[in-house]
């Protein structure tokens, strides 16, 4: 089986390995509760939240320290050896540039973070940085969904915060650079184009990453008043509906020029999740009526990828013509969704479907890339230090307030520092069995992974974005059209 990564143009396209799979199937259930029962009771203070409103809001108020602090550790980390560059590597104390040269990829993504922490020295440090040094003049191929979310949405939340035309400049020179993506027949955008001369590539794409750039667009639209980029990222998302199955699924690899699909299998997983995200998400942000049907239409996916299997909600892999089930496939990615339930209204599948995903991330001490969910075996065992888990926690937190969820956020983040955090920095995990080090720290645990932890118990800075609208890389975007 093939899937898409939302990573690097390296990354593009990777298999699993179904001997692996095999053999961690036999990894036994009873050993890792036993490994669970000895290290959850030392690491966590569950039910500390749980007591009177009080002694609620100070241990909130502790845990959300203690977060900022693990993400200031992980910061200095990135400035004291990455200082300039896309990423810290933190094994090798090195640093990694995506396309060759560095686009600033962290201080971008961490900016907004940064400032809702109400860290003003190392904001206002960021902000010189990426004033003085980004340019987006640079002969490197770039991937248009990446370089949208975590470059354009970094940047222009991080205007909307700081209200420095610097960083609409550069967001505008930025989405202009881009813009050649969207030229090709069907309206929907190539994967990948060149920021100097505008060449693009990679026509065979998925709904994701032609799905995922209203968000940026409108806003740029709105602040500019230049409405050609909301409509470039309207027309893409339309023609994708446009080419939805009878049942209304979407397939997960898709031409961009002749618009026949190349892949018929449909799921919520990467590749196709964000696509669902900003059909709800541009709705809310907008207002606009047409991404409300899209997304009503799109909740076709409950009807024939939830599965119920021993009492527990998951979301599997269907061929999109016939909507039958015939994966039984749930992993990192597709732990968005209970956020987008919660979001959409739909507040009782979000809470059975975040049971699911909160169980996938306790199973082997910290989720796993994929597992298959009728036995819980491990089909991808990586863990990239990715959000989603949290992000849906959040979400189900700040819709419920009910403190189980404060409960898990603790959980969540324990977890997180006892696994991957190293010498210096943080680091994704090769296996999540064997919990061993890989010398990468992704740009959006800045963005995300510490900004929904620390959200759901900072109750100012959640105040602050309690009306706004995140994009997929937790950018919080202000609704400018209401
Ligand atoms: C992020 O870049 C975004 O959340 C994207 O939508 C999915 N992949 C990563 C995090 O896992």
């Amino acid at each position: 089986m093939f899937l898409y990564s939302h990573n690097r143009e390296s990354e593009t396209v990777y298999s699993i390995n179904h001997q692996d799979a095999s053999d961690m199937k036999r990894i036994s259930l009873h050993s890792t509760k036993i490994l669970l029962a000895l290290l959850l009771p030392a690491m966590f203070v569950a039910g500390a939240f749980s007591s009177s409103v009080n002694a609620q809001t100070s241990v909130t108020e502790r845990y959300a320290a203690k977060v900022k602090s693990e993400f200031l550790f992980a910061w200095n980390n990135y400035k004291k050896y990455a200082w300039g560059h896309d990423e810290l590597k933190p094994l090798s104390k090195t640093y990694f540039d995506w396309y060759g040269k560095s686009l600033l990829m962290t201080p971008v993504d961490a900016y907004d973070t940064i400032v809702l922490m109400g860290l003003k020295k190392e904001a206002q440090e960021d902000e010189q940085l990426i004033d003085d040094s980004l340019s987006f003049d640079k002969d490197i191929v770039v991937s248009n969904f990446e370089i949208t979310i975590r470059m354009l949405g970094g940047l222009l939340s991080g205007y909307e915060l700081n209200h420095d035309k610097r960083f609409l400049e550069l967001a505008t020179d930025l989405a202009n650079r881009l813009l050649p993506a969207f030229n090709s027949r069907t309206g929907m955008p190539y994967r990948f184009v060149n920021l100097k001369t505008g060449k693009v590539s990679g026509a065979v794409s998925n709904p994701a990453e032609i799905g995922t750039e209203t968000l940026e667009l409108g806003t740029l639209s709105k602040l500019t008043g230049n409405p050609v980029y909301f409509e470039k990222a309207k027309k893409a998302v339309v023609a994708l509906f446009d080419r939805r199955s009878k049942i209304g699924l979407v397939g997960s690899a898709i031409n961009v020029e002749t618009g026949e699909w190349v892949s018929t299998e449909s799921h919520i997983s990467g590749g196709i999740d964000s696509y669902y995200e900003y059909l709800l998400k541009a709705w809310k942000l907008f207002g606009d009526k047409d991404f409300k049907n899209m997304w009503d239409v799109s909740v076709a996916v409950n009807r024939y990828l939830a599965q119920e299997v021993n009492g527990e909600l998951w979301y599997g892999h269907a061929n999109m013509d016939t909507g039958l089930v015939n994966g039984t496939y749930f992993g990192a990615l597709d732990a968005f969704f209970p956020a987008e339930l919660a979001l959409g209204g739909d507040l009782k599948r979000a809470k059975e479907l975040e049971n699911s995903c909160y169980k996938m991330w306790l199973y082997y001490g910290i989720e796993p890339e994929q597992i298959n969910y009728t036995d819980m075996s491990i089909l991808d065992s990586g863990y990239v230090l990715r959000p989603e888990n949290i992000e849906s926690n959040y979400y189900l937190y700040k819709f419920t307030h009910d403190p189980e969820y404060l409960c898990r956020a603790e959980t969540y983040f324990n977890t997180f520092v006892y696994n991957c955090r190293v010498k210096d920095g943080f680091a994704s995990l090769a296996s999540v069995t064997t919990k061993k080090h890989i010398d990468d720290m992704e740009s959006f645990v800045f963005a995300e992974t510490f900004k929904y932890l620390y959200l759901t118990c900072a109750a100012d800075a959640t105040r602050a974005v309690n009306r706004r609208v995140f994009n997929t890389e937790a950018h919080p975007r202000e609704k400018v059209l209401r």
